[in-house]
């Protein structure tokens, strides 16, 4: 299987990205907010990478669709400003990633830097600067090594262009950590294989958002299970009443976070809900499941390395159930209107 291999693969791709971004000149720049967009899988990739860039350069950052620029420019750009748009597309050519930056192009005041897998794409040629991942030739419809290497070159960018050197010299470690990372997705194989459960909730907060929101997107197109995300602590106020031993409520923790998500994990187990854990202290909250990371990296650096075993577990469930997990059901490699 296509995925199966992009999944397994993502030490090497990242060798390859951190070599790319070593080497690229980036323009020099001081927009008074960062704009991060995309559709689908490269929008809750802008989730955790607007939230990365803030926390690591100081200036401030936030995460749109790209429907809403088309949609909505005025809500997203205000008069007066100068800012810098960051659009995300593994193909390039998706409908809305394309009109957003027609949307706004006239607008000086509105810098554009495309993210893309595809060199010589719409939105390469649209952007006045690239960042172009051309060794990810994913062949699933599905957005798996695509998605931790975006991001990954993101981060990257952030730390380069702050000169940030602690988080640089962190970033530089990731690959190698992400192998070992990929020698531990076994375990993920009985949860995923547990046809028991029918609902998944994944939940995470800070970067960690942004992850939480895509493993959620990978389990429901490769499986078309039913799974929602939330911002960690809001699932107590109301969702927290679906709770059953029919779901499996996955909790992307840190050493940030872990005091309050422990009493949550509490509460979901005491509701009859499977309890899993994921992260560097994934074993110290009460989780009925812990997957720990192995890491020595710092907070916010970590973030990738804990998607691999919910795109894992998208996988086996899929075989599990019988379905292609390269070509889900209503769904292309490249959404067009
Ligand atoms: C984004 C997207 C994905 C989705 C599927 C089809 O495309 O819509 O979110 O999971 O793989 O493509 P792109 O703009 O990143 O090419």
């Amino acid at each position: 299987s296509h995925t199966y291999d992009e999944i397994i693969s993502q030490p090497d791709a990242l060798k390859q990205t951190l070599q790319m971004v070593k080497e690229q000149r980036f323009h020099e720049k001081d927009p008074d907010l960062t704009v991060f967009s995309g559709c689908g899988t490269s929008y809750y990739l802008a989730v955790s990478a607007a939230r990365f860039f803030q926390e690591v350069t100081g200036k401030p950052a936030l995460a749109v669709p790209a429907s809403e620029v088309i949609l909505h420019p005025e809500q997203v750009f205000a008069k007066g400003l100068k800012y810098q748009l960051v659009i995300i597309s593994r193909s390039g050519t998706t409908s809305e990633a394309v009109a957003a930056c027609k949307t706004i192009a006239g607008r000086k005041e509105i810098g554009v830097m495309a993210v893309t897998c595809h060199a010589g794409s719409a939105l390469a040629r649209l952007a006045a600067e690239s960042i172009v991942l051309d060794h990810i030739k994913e062949k699933s419809v599905v957005m798996t090594q695509s998605f931790t290497n975006m991001l990954y070159a993101l981060q990257l960018y952030s730390a380069k262009t702050s000169q940030n050197d602690r988080i640089w010299n962190e970033l530089t470690r990731l690959p190698e950590q992400m192998d070992q990372v990929i020698g531990q997705l076994p375990q993920i194989r009985e949860l995923a294989e547990n046809l028991q459960y029918r609902r998944f909730i994944f939940l995470g907060s800070g970067v960690l958002t942004g992850i939480a929101r895509e493993a959620t997107l990978k389990l429901k197109e490769m499986t078309q299970t039913e799974c929602e995300s939330y911002s960690t602590l809001e699932f107590r106020h109301g969702p927290i009443s679906i709770v059953d031993d029919r779901t499996a409520v996955i909790l992307f923790t840190s050493e940030k976070t872990k005091e309050l998500d422990a009493p949550l994990m509490e509460e979901i187990r005491s509701f009859g809900g499977h309890a899993v854990a994921v992260g560097h202290c994934a074993d110290q909250v009460s989780a009925d499941t812990a997957l720990v990371i192995e890491t020595d990296l710092s907070g916010s650096c970590q973030a990738i390395l804990l998607l691999p075993h919910f795109q894992m577990l998208a996988y086996c469930r899929a075989v599990k159930l019988g379905l292609n997990p390269d070509q889900p059901r209503n769904l292309n490699q490249v959404v067009k209107i």
